[in-house]
């Protein structure tokens, strides 16, 4: 077996580590010849819960976990990581204003952009998981200046993976059967998810649905609150699908997209589709050599244009709000 590929992920007690961990230990992320070594950030009082998990992960003895650490100090944990997935980030409480949320995850964020940009290894790439994602994942890259700034992603994979499951059942095949689908802007309920570009079985699925209310009103909506209505069902929110997303994005950047089709990814923005620079955005995306690159030239008809624009302009907001908060 090859050297250990270190793999830090944070927020590591929390509801989608308790799935996402046991993926990655047991291989799901870089197949099971590749041996993982686990770094584990918690704050300090979730760190007694964190060693139960440990203590689950040894019980599984999974033949690729070469070892875990665990702890509190950032510049400890990301020593010499290659891969990081930035899970944890403080939740919105009752009676907690926009800015209040964006001031306590910029601490989060600008503490974990610090570290990583002191300590990681130099092939060293970021997702960004927790919320609000696309925003911390610019926080961390705006205080990583050493770091690539292509190395910072956010995750948006999983409201990929929910608009080609709603698709699949609405045109009644396997998701398999699904393509080419994209999610634009924020991972937030502006997002935009795609069917005009996307494909069933070839063909495109707009026009073999040829219901437009049902885009609008059914599908749209379905999709962008899709993690609300999983709270109200369940009692809390989205996780194993979530860290099913998280190991789905970091392995195709990793190791490349499928061919044929693409992901999406929210990703600094280098101006495509009119998205301006200085965002992190959700694009359809391809991967290959652990680099990605934007799909360009698909059409963006008048309605998915104005979708796309609001998406932009409240990553902008966002992006405004923590420059005057002196986050980046
Ligand atoms: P939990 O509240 O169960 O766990 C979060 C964990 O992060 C806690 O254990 C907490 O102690 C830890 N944490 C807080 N600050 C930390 C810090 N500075 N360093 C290290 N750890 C820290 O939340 P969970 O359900 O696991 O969700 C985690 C994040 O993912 C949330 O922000 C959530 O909103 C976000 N999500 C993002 C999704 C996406 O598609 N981008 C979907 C699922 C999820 O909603």
């Amino acid at each position: 077996m090859s050297t250990p590929v270190k793999v830090a992920v944070t927020g590591a007690a929390g509801q989608i580590c308790y799935s996402l961990l046991f993926r990655l230990a047991s291989g799901a992320l870089l197949g099971p010849d590749q041996p993982v070594e686990l770094r584990l950030l918690e704050i300090t009082p979730a760190l007694k819960a964190l060693e139960g998990v440990v203590m689950e992960l040894d019980d599984c003895a999974f033949p690729t976990l070469a070892k875990v650490e665990i702890g509190d100090d950032p510049n400890k944990v990301f020593d010499g990581v290659n891969l990081a997935m930035l899970v944890g980030a403080r939740p919105r409480t009752a009676g907690m204003e926009r800015g209040d949320l964006l001031s306590a995850n910029g601490a989060i964020f600008t503490a974990q952009g610090k570290a990583l940009n002191a300590v990681a290894a130099d092939d060293i790439k970021v997702l960004v998981t927790g919320n609000p994602a696309n925003t911390n994942a610019l926080i961390a890259m705006k205080n990583a200046p050493d770091i690539p700034t292509e190395r910072f992603n956010a995750l948006t994979r999983l409201d990929h993976n929910r608009a080609i499951s709603q698709l699949a059942a609405k045109a009644g095949v396997p998701v398999t059967a699904v393509k080419q689908m994209t999610i634009w802007g924020n991972h937030s309920a502006t997002q935009y998810p795609d069917v005009f570009n996307a494909e069933v079985n070839g063909q495109n699925a707009a026009a073999l649905i040829d219901d437009q209310a049902w885009i609008e009103n059914d599908f749209i909506p379905t999709v962008a609150k899709r993690g609300a209505a999983i709270i109200a069902a369940r009692g809390s929110s989205s996780a194993a699908s979530a860290a099913n997303a998280t190991i789905e994005h970091m392995r195709d950047w990793v190791l490349g997209s499928p061919a044929g089709d693409w992901i999406s990814a929210a990703v600094p923005s280098d101006g495509s589709y009119g998205v301006p620079e200085g965002i992190i955005s959700s694009f359809p995306v391809i991967t290959s050599g652990g680099t990605w690159t934007i799909v360009q030239d698909l059409d963006v008809n008048d309605f998915s244009r104005a979708r796309i624009d609001a998406s932009v302009a409240e990553l902008q907001d966002e992006a405004a709000a923590v420059t005057e908060l002196g986050l980046i």
